[in-house]
């Protein structure tokens, strides 16, 4: 299992499609799937959380909660029946993504989101996250460049994601064999590479 992680724009989706595609012409069958999402269940929790209905929004607690429990359905659901049949599964945003932006940006703590994922999903992790990182003036033209209205999330004030982009570089400093820190900022060929290269060792 291999997670693709970082902040918004930096091109997880991207580079998720063209590792599934590397690895298909390796002859490996692939899952590709994202999170919020990836199952009927968690795309409809998706839904919730980037287009909360009402104008309260919701609190910190109960936009984890909804995320370890849209996680808990995909991982049951789809997640652990691909890597039981033996295939490789490539999830663009996954765990990490709630210990950076709920634990670390919005506050609840790495522990908190540890333990939700615990009781939701038995505390699964990828073989290696792949952190995309890049320049956030560069990520933003690219968010501009594809014009597209920002969600709940995306739309938070720029040291919100200033603070996700800080727990995520902590994140992966703290577990230098899972994580593989990759520069995003290239053509998406070059970074393409760069992320093979990383994996490397866990290749066929
Ligand atoms: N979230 C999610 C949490 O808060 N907690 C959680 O636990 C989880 C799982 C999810 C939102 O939910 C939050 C985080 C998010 O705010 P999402 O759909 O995953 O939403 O949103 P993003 O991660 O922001 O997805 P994006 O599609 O915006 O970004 P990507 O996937 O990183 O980037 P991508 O590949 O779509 O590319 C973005 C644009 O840049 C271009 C692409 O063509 C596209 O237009 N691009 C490049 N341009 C130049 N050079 C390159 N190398 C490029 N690569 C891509």
């Amino acid at each position: 299992m291999i997670a693709f992680e970082g902040g918004e724009g930096a091109g997880k989706s991207t580079q998720a499609r063209l590792l599934a595609e590397a690895l298909q012409a390796r002859g490996l069958t692939v899952v590709i799937t994202r999170e919020p999402g990836g199952t009927a269940g968690a795309e409809a929790i998706r839904a919730l959380l980037l287009h909360p209905p009402g104008d309260a929004g919701w609190t910190p607690h109960a936009e984890a909660l909804l995320f370890a429990a849209a996680r808990a359905d995909h991982v049951a659901h789809l997640i652990r029946p691909a890597l039981a049949r033996g295939e490789w599964v490539i999830c663009d945003r996954f765990v990490d993504s709630s210990r950076a932006y709920q634990g670390g940006a919005g506050g609840l703590g790495d522990a908190a989101v540890n333990a939700l994922h615990a009781f939701g999903s038995d505390s699964l992790r990828p073989d290696r996250v792949i952190l995309l990182e890049g320049d956030e003036d560069a990520l933003a033209i690219r968010l501009a460049a594809r014009g597209q209205a920002a969600d709940a999330i995306e739309g938070r004030p720029a040291a919100y994601h200033r603070a996700v982009a800080a727990a995520f570089r902590a994140i992966a400093e703290a577990d230098p064999q899972g994580f593989a820190r990759i520069d995003a900022i290239g053509p998406p060929e070059r970074v393409h590479a760069r992320i093979l290269d990383s994996l490397r060792d866990l290749l066929p």
